[in-house]
């Protein structure tokens, strides 16, 4: 994986209310190309494991029955200083800290239902991407 892209998901908060076109025009319009892209839903055991490294925190649970509840976007986007640019375009965790402009602070109503998820390094990128997609659906 090249170090110019970053992995997303639209989270099944924003699915549910009808965002999928309005965060995908704003990523658009930021610069980021999408080169793959799915209507998927996570199993508790992918959940599980896309979010091992939260296994000890004490919202975990509500964290794998939250990202299970319904379909999600997963996404893999291409730009320079993607993993970087994609956290800013994002926001903080917590959408009362976010930036104004930010996709969590236009879409996300709370910390643990948050809209989007955004790979927070270049290693992170590329093992959350194939978690969900082949070589041969990423162009
Ligand atoms: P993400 O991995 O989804 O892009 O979010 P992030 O880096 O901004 O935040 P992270 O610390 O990795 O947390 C992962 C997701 O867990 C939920 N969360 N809930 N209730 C809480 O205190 C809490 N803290 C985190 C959020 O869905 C967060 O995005
Ligand atoms: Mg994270």
């Amino acid at each position: 994986m090249a170090t110019n892209r970053t992995f997303t998901m639209l989270k099944p908060d924003a699915v549910e209310k009808g965002h999928i076109g309005a965060i995908l025009e704003k990523i658009s319009a930021s610069g980021f190309r999408i080169v793959a892209m799915k209507l998927t839903q996570m199993t508790t055991k992918d959940a599980q494991a896309f979010y091992a490294i939260h296994s000890e925190r004490p919202f975990f649970a509500d964290l794998v029955e939250y990202m299970t509840r319904g379909p999600i976007v997963a996404a893999v986007l291409e730009k320079d200083n993607a993993v970087e640019d994609f956290r800013t375009l994002i926001g903080a965790t917590n959408p009362a800290d976010a930036a104004e402009g930010t996709i969590r602070k236009m879409f996300a109503e709370s910390i643990s239902e948050n809209a989007v998820h955004g790979s927070d390094s270049d290693e992170n990128a590329a093992i959350e991407s194939a978690f969900h997609f082949s070589g041969r659906e990423m162009f």
